[in-house]
């Protein structure tokens, strides 16, 4: 190919739009905002709420990840429980159902801070059942309670471009937008019975997850075949199928590069997640359940932390 649009696409792998982040003007809630969770997510976001100017005090299992926060003006709550009670609101951005539960009804946990008018949004991505657990927990306390899964990973939240889906408690969403503004392009409201945002997210990590394993298979297939995979790497990103995820992602497998952006392991349990809303209506998904079985795969090759284009190496075994 030509050289000038191949070492141009070697660059494509995806940095943080300074630009994206100077062009926003949030005027902050002087409410307490407080967050439990400093994964690649909640890093991001936790930023661009301090950034912004909101007052946040931050919690994270392992501690040290709370430091660079309170350097760029966080406080540091010892406990879930510390936080909640010391903050208005309260956000979390966890791992999975068990890291989401461990932080509810664990010691010190969410539970033991909430009281009256406190409030709390869950924006880890987890089954209903959890959200429906924690939901109850929170309002048998008096507390309010919304779901807010995001779209997007590293650099949209390093960026404040998530998307935000919410559904629970109206009062509280509207409460929460200074900080949607500063953590997300856009959020919706979806309605106020919990369970579907989380469902609406699931879907479209379902088909994120359909996309990046087929673009595996087909950069597989590609290699297998002799096919330059930097020509084509540079095909797809020029044709119709060029978006976000297809370019960094295509780069990622192109060099190799498997640093996370999104978590293997979390579009696996998302593909885990999906197929069970699927069940649930007697909806066919043929597509996700073959595509959930190569992340698993993944997994099992010990890729589950490295990014989701890491998937390329179950499909090219
Ligand atoms: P990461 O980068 O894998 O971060 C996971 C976070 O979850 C991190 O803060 C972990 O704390 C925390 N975690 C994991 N297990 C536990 C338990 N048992 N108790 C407390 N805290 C825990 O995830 P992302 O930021 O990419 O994603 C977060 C969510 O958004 C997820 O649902 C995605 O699907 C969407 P640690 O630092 O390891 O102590």
């Amino acid at each position: 190919g030509d050289m000038g649009v191949a070492a141009k696409l070697e660059d494509i792998d995806e940095v943080m739009s300074e630009e994206k982040v100077a062009s926003k003007t949030v005027i902050p809630t002087p409410l307490r905002i407080g967050f439990l969770g400093l994964g690649i997510m909640g890093q991001g976001m936790v930023m661009n709420l301090l950034r912004s100017g909101h007052e946040v005090t931050v919690w994270n299992r392992t501690a040290t990840k709370c430091r660079e926060f309170v350097k760029a003006g966080a406080l540091k709550g010892n406990n879930p429980a510390d936080v909640v009670q010391s903050c208005d609101i309260t956000f979390t951005c966890v791992a999975d159902s068990t890291a989401v539960r461990d932080i509810m009804f664990g010691n010190m946990g969410v539970l033991d801070g909430i009281s009256k008018g406190k409030c709390y949004v869950e924006m880890s991505t987890v089954d209903e059942e959890t959200v429906q657990d924690v939901a109850d927990a929170i309002m048998a306390r008096g507390g309010a309670f919304l779901e807010a899964p995001v779209c997007g990973s590293r650099v949209p939240a390093l960026e404040g471009q998530l998307l935000i889906l919410c559904s629970g408690d109206r009062k509280l969403f509207d409460d929460c937008y200074s900080c949607f503004e500063a953590m997300g392009k856009r959020s919706f409201y979806l309605g106020n019975e919990v369970g579907t945002a989380t469902r609406m997210k699931l879907i479209n990590n379902m088909i994120l997850g359909n996309v990046v394993a087929s673009l595996a298979e087909g950069m597989a297939l590609a290699e297998k075949l002799g096919i330059d995979m930097e020509d084509f790497a540079e095909v797809l990103s020029l044709g119709s199928l060029s978006c976000r995820s297809i370019n960094h992602k295509s780069q990622a497998i192109l060099n190799g590069r498997f640093d996370p952006h999104f978590p293997l392991q979390h579009q696996q349990k998302d593909l885990r997640l999906v197929l069970g809303l699927g069940d649930s209506v007697e909806q066919p998904l043929h597509l996700a359940a073959a595509a959930n079985e190569l992340f698993k795969k993944a997994r099992r090759m010990g890729y589950g932390e490295g990014d989701v284009a890491a998937v390329f190496k179950a499909a090219n075994e």
